[in-house]
């Protein structure tokens, strides 16, 4: 896989259809299926200028919490889940990492739509840069509590547990487990962003150029330089304060803010 042009963004949380973050991020999508991306990010750009992206790349916390169940979807997801079928009908490629509110996305994006999921770590090549993509969740590695609890919600017997409970009973208790992990990471965006820097710097040092993640729900950007060689940190911010993605065309990487029509 070689990406020319791709969006990322994370954080979106959806709940119900109605939503605002929801109802945003439709339109969004809509937006990029017509490669209206350049528009986007650039308001002086003309608005016949048409960009095909290659690759969507959703970095976690897509939905405020998923179990799996393939064969019965909660309703309030469908909107989006077809808008993202559409996207790939229309030949991009769209990737799901997962991120702390979402659990075993493959068994259904991965296995049913044959999206492209990561449990973790997207190690991926855009043109010739080493990136890596994930949700973030994982970056703060003194948060052992929590590092042990993400094993054991993605451990084989919590997956067939999980099974044969009855879709609304999950659902009820993914919203619990929301609430927990919203309390095991109290900790401010930004401190939390600080600790992802100091997590990519060690990465751009051992070969990666590109660094991206969401989680700390603050979008930011930022340039290293180490080897005479450019390194990119890129924080995605959200979709429920910020409605915030990254565009990346032609060795360009550029933050934009959606504002709907
Ligand atoms: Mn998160």
């Amino acid at each position: 896989m070689v990406t020319m042009k791709a969006v990322f963004l994370a954080d979106a949380h959806i709940r119900k259809a109605e939503d605002e973050r929801s109802l945003q991020l439709l339109n969004f999508l809509d937006d990029i299926r017509e490669g209206r991306v350049r528009t986007l990010v650039d308001p002086g750009a003309l608005k016949d200028t048409v960009a095909k992206i290659d690759d969507l790349f959703i970095a976690g916390d897509l939905f405020d919490y998923w179990f799996c169940d393939r064969n019965y979807i909660n309703p309030e997801f469908r909107y989006i889940i077809n808008k993202l079928i559409e996207l790939q009908k229309a030949g991009i490629r769209v990737h799901l990492c997962e991120g702390n509110h979402d659990f075993f996305l493959a068994d259904y994006f991965s296995d049913v739509l044959g999206m492209k999921v990561y449990e973790e770590w997207a190690d991926v090549p855009i043109e010739n840069m080493k990136a890596l993509i994930t949700h973030g969740d994982t970056v703060d590695r003194q948060n052992k509590f929590y590092l042990m609890l993400r094993r054991i919600f993605r451990s084989r017997p919590f997956y067939c547990l999980q099974r044969i409970v009855p879709a609304r009973l999950r659902w009820a208790l993914a919203g619990l487990s929301s609430q927990t992990s919203k309390k095991i990471n109290l900790e401010k965006g930004e401190a939390l962003a600080e600790k992802m820097i100091a997590f990519a710097l060690e990465k751009f040092q051992s070969g990666y150029d590109v660094f991206i993640t969401g989680h700390c729900h603050v979008p930011l950007l930022r340039h290293y330089y180490s080897d005479g060689r450019r390194k990119t940190f890129v924080a995605l911010g959200d979709w429920i304060k910020h409605y915030s993605f990254l565009y990346y065309e032609n060795r360009k990487f550029t933050l934009g803010y959606y504002k709907p029509r």
